[in-house]
């Protein structure tokens, strides 16, 4: 028995110098001191086989054996332990010295900027902001506003169809129609949104651009109050006294229709302004006192009410304020571009 415990106490001590894991140490455990087939606790059940006075010597060398066993075990455990834990933490050690990583504040995108300074300067003067589908009937988009069938604003060249039915709306003003069927007057709403027109980009044009829609219909609105209305709209927006002139023009949804330009803020007709070419006159967009016939449509009485509309691009009325040449790169989504707003 006693060569049997020191041949295994050497076993065992080559074994735990091998462990570097807890899988090492679990196999250790599972080896020697497993209840079942571990090798000290078979060499403990063996002394039930030998004679009285045998067992007495043999169990104090098993018992001696099985404390040592235990108590470098659990050594080695522990200094496992230790390391394991010293590594860890060596792996998520934090160099407070390093330079922090730049985080880099996004900004308001300068087209929902100047949007937004539109919306502030109408809801000043009473109006409110309405919103309207992107995707609308051929009532919404061209029917009601008194665009007939034949009219070319309603060609598959100029609209993105969904099918007979829908289609992406080229303008805003299909927002006047949703407005005037929920509403009845007085009404005074101004409507940003997206609008879509198979043009092709250049420096002034995009496939997708922002406008403005505004509407004013109450009794007795006439072309008077529209380019008060414009003009002191134009002076909140630049911070200073503009001129504003009609051009006639058609619309099929107004009558009469309007151009509308206002005087150059950068050059006062200077022959080389970049922005007004020295004309001295800058287009808004158009407008128009409302038609009878789109009254009538949202079952407004033409002859008790009257109101105005207009409707301009807000693409490139953030290129003239920002000095911007090309509004395609409003939407190019360069960051070195738009870092600069
Ligand atoms: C209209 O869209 C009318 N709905 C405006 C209106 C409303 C008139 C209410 C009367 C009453 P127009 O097609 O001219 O009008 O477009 C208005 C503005 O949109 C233009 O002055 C221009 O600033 C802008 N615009 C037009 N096409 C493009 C384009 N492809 N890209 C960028 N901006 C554009």
């Amino acid at each position: 028995m006693k060569q049997a415990v020191e041949q295994l106490k050497e076993q065992f001590l080559n074994d735990l110098q091998d462990v570097y894991s807890s899988d090492g140490l679990q196999q250790v455990r599972d080896t020697y001191f497993s209840r079942k087939s571990g090798r000290i606790t078979l060499l403990m059940r063996q002394l039930g086989k030998l004679s009285p006075e045998e067992r007495k010597e043999a169990g104090r060398l098993v018992n001696e054996l099985r404390d040592f066993a235990e108590s470098l075990f659990a050594e080695r455990q522990q200094a496992l332990r230790l390391q394991d834990e010293a590594r860890r933490a060596e792996s998520e050690r934090l160099d407070v010295t390093l330079p922090g990583r730049r985080i880099k504040p996004g900004s308001e995108h300068p087209i929902v900027r100047v949007k937004q300074r539109i919306e502030d300067i109408f809801v000043s003067m009473g109006y409110s902001v309405e919103d309207g589908p992107e995707i609308d009937t051929t009532f919404y988009n061209f029917d009601a506003l008194n665009i007939p069938v034949g009219h070319p604003a309603r060609e598959s060249q100029d609209t993105f169809y969904i099918d007979s039915e829908l289609a992406l709306r080229s303008q805003t003003s299909n927002i006047q129609i949703h407005a005037m069927q929920k509403r009845r007057p007085p009404i005074r709403i101004i409507a940003p949104g997206k609008v879509f027109r198979r043009d092709n980009p250049d420096p002034t044009h995009n496939p997708m651009f922002f406008q403005v829609e505004g509407l004013n219909v109450a009794e007795g609105i006439h072309m008077g109050h529209l380019k008060g209305t414009l003009q002191i709209f134009l002076e909140k927006l630049f911070s200073q006294s503009v001129r504003l002139r009609f051009r006639p023009s058609y619309f099929p949804f107004v009558e009469p229709g309007a151009e509308t330009d206002f005087s150059c803020i950068f050059c006062k007709a200077e022959s080389d302004c970049r922005v007004c070419k020295g004309v001295g006159w800058i287009e808004l967009g158009g407008s128009g006192m409302v038609h009878p016939n789109v009254l009538s449509a949202c079952g407004i009485d033409p002859k008790k009410y009257s109101g105005f509309a207009f409707g301009f691009g807000i693409d490139r009325m953030t290129a003239m304020l920002y000095g911007v040449d090309d509004i395609r790169n409003f939407f190019s989504g360069d960051l070195r571009f738009l870092e600069q707003f």
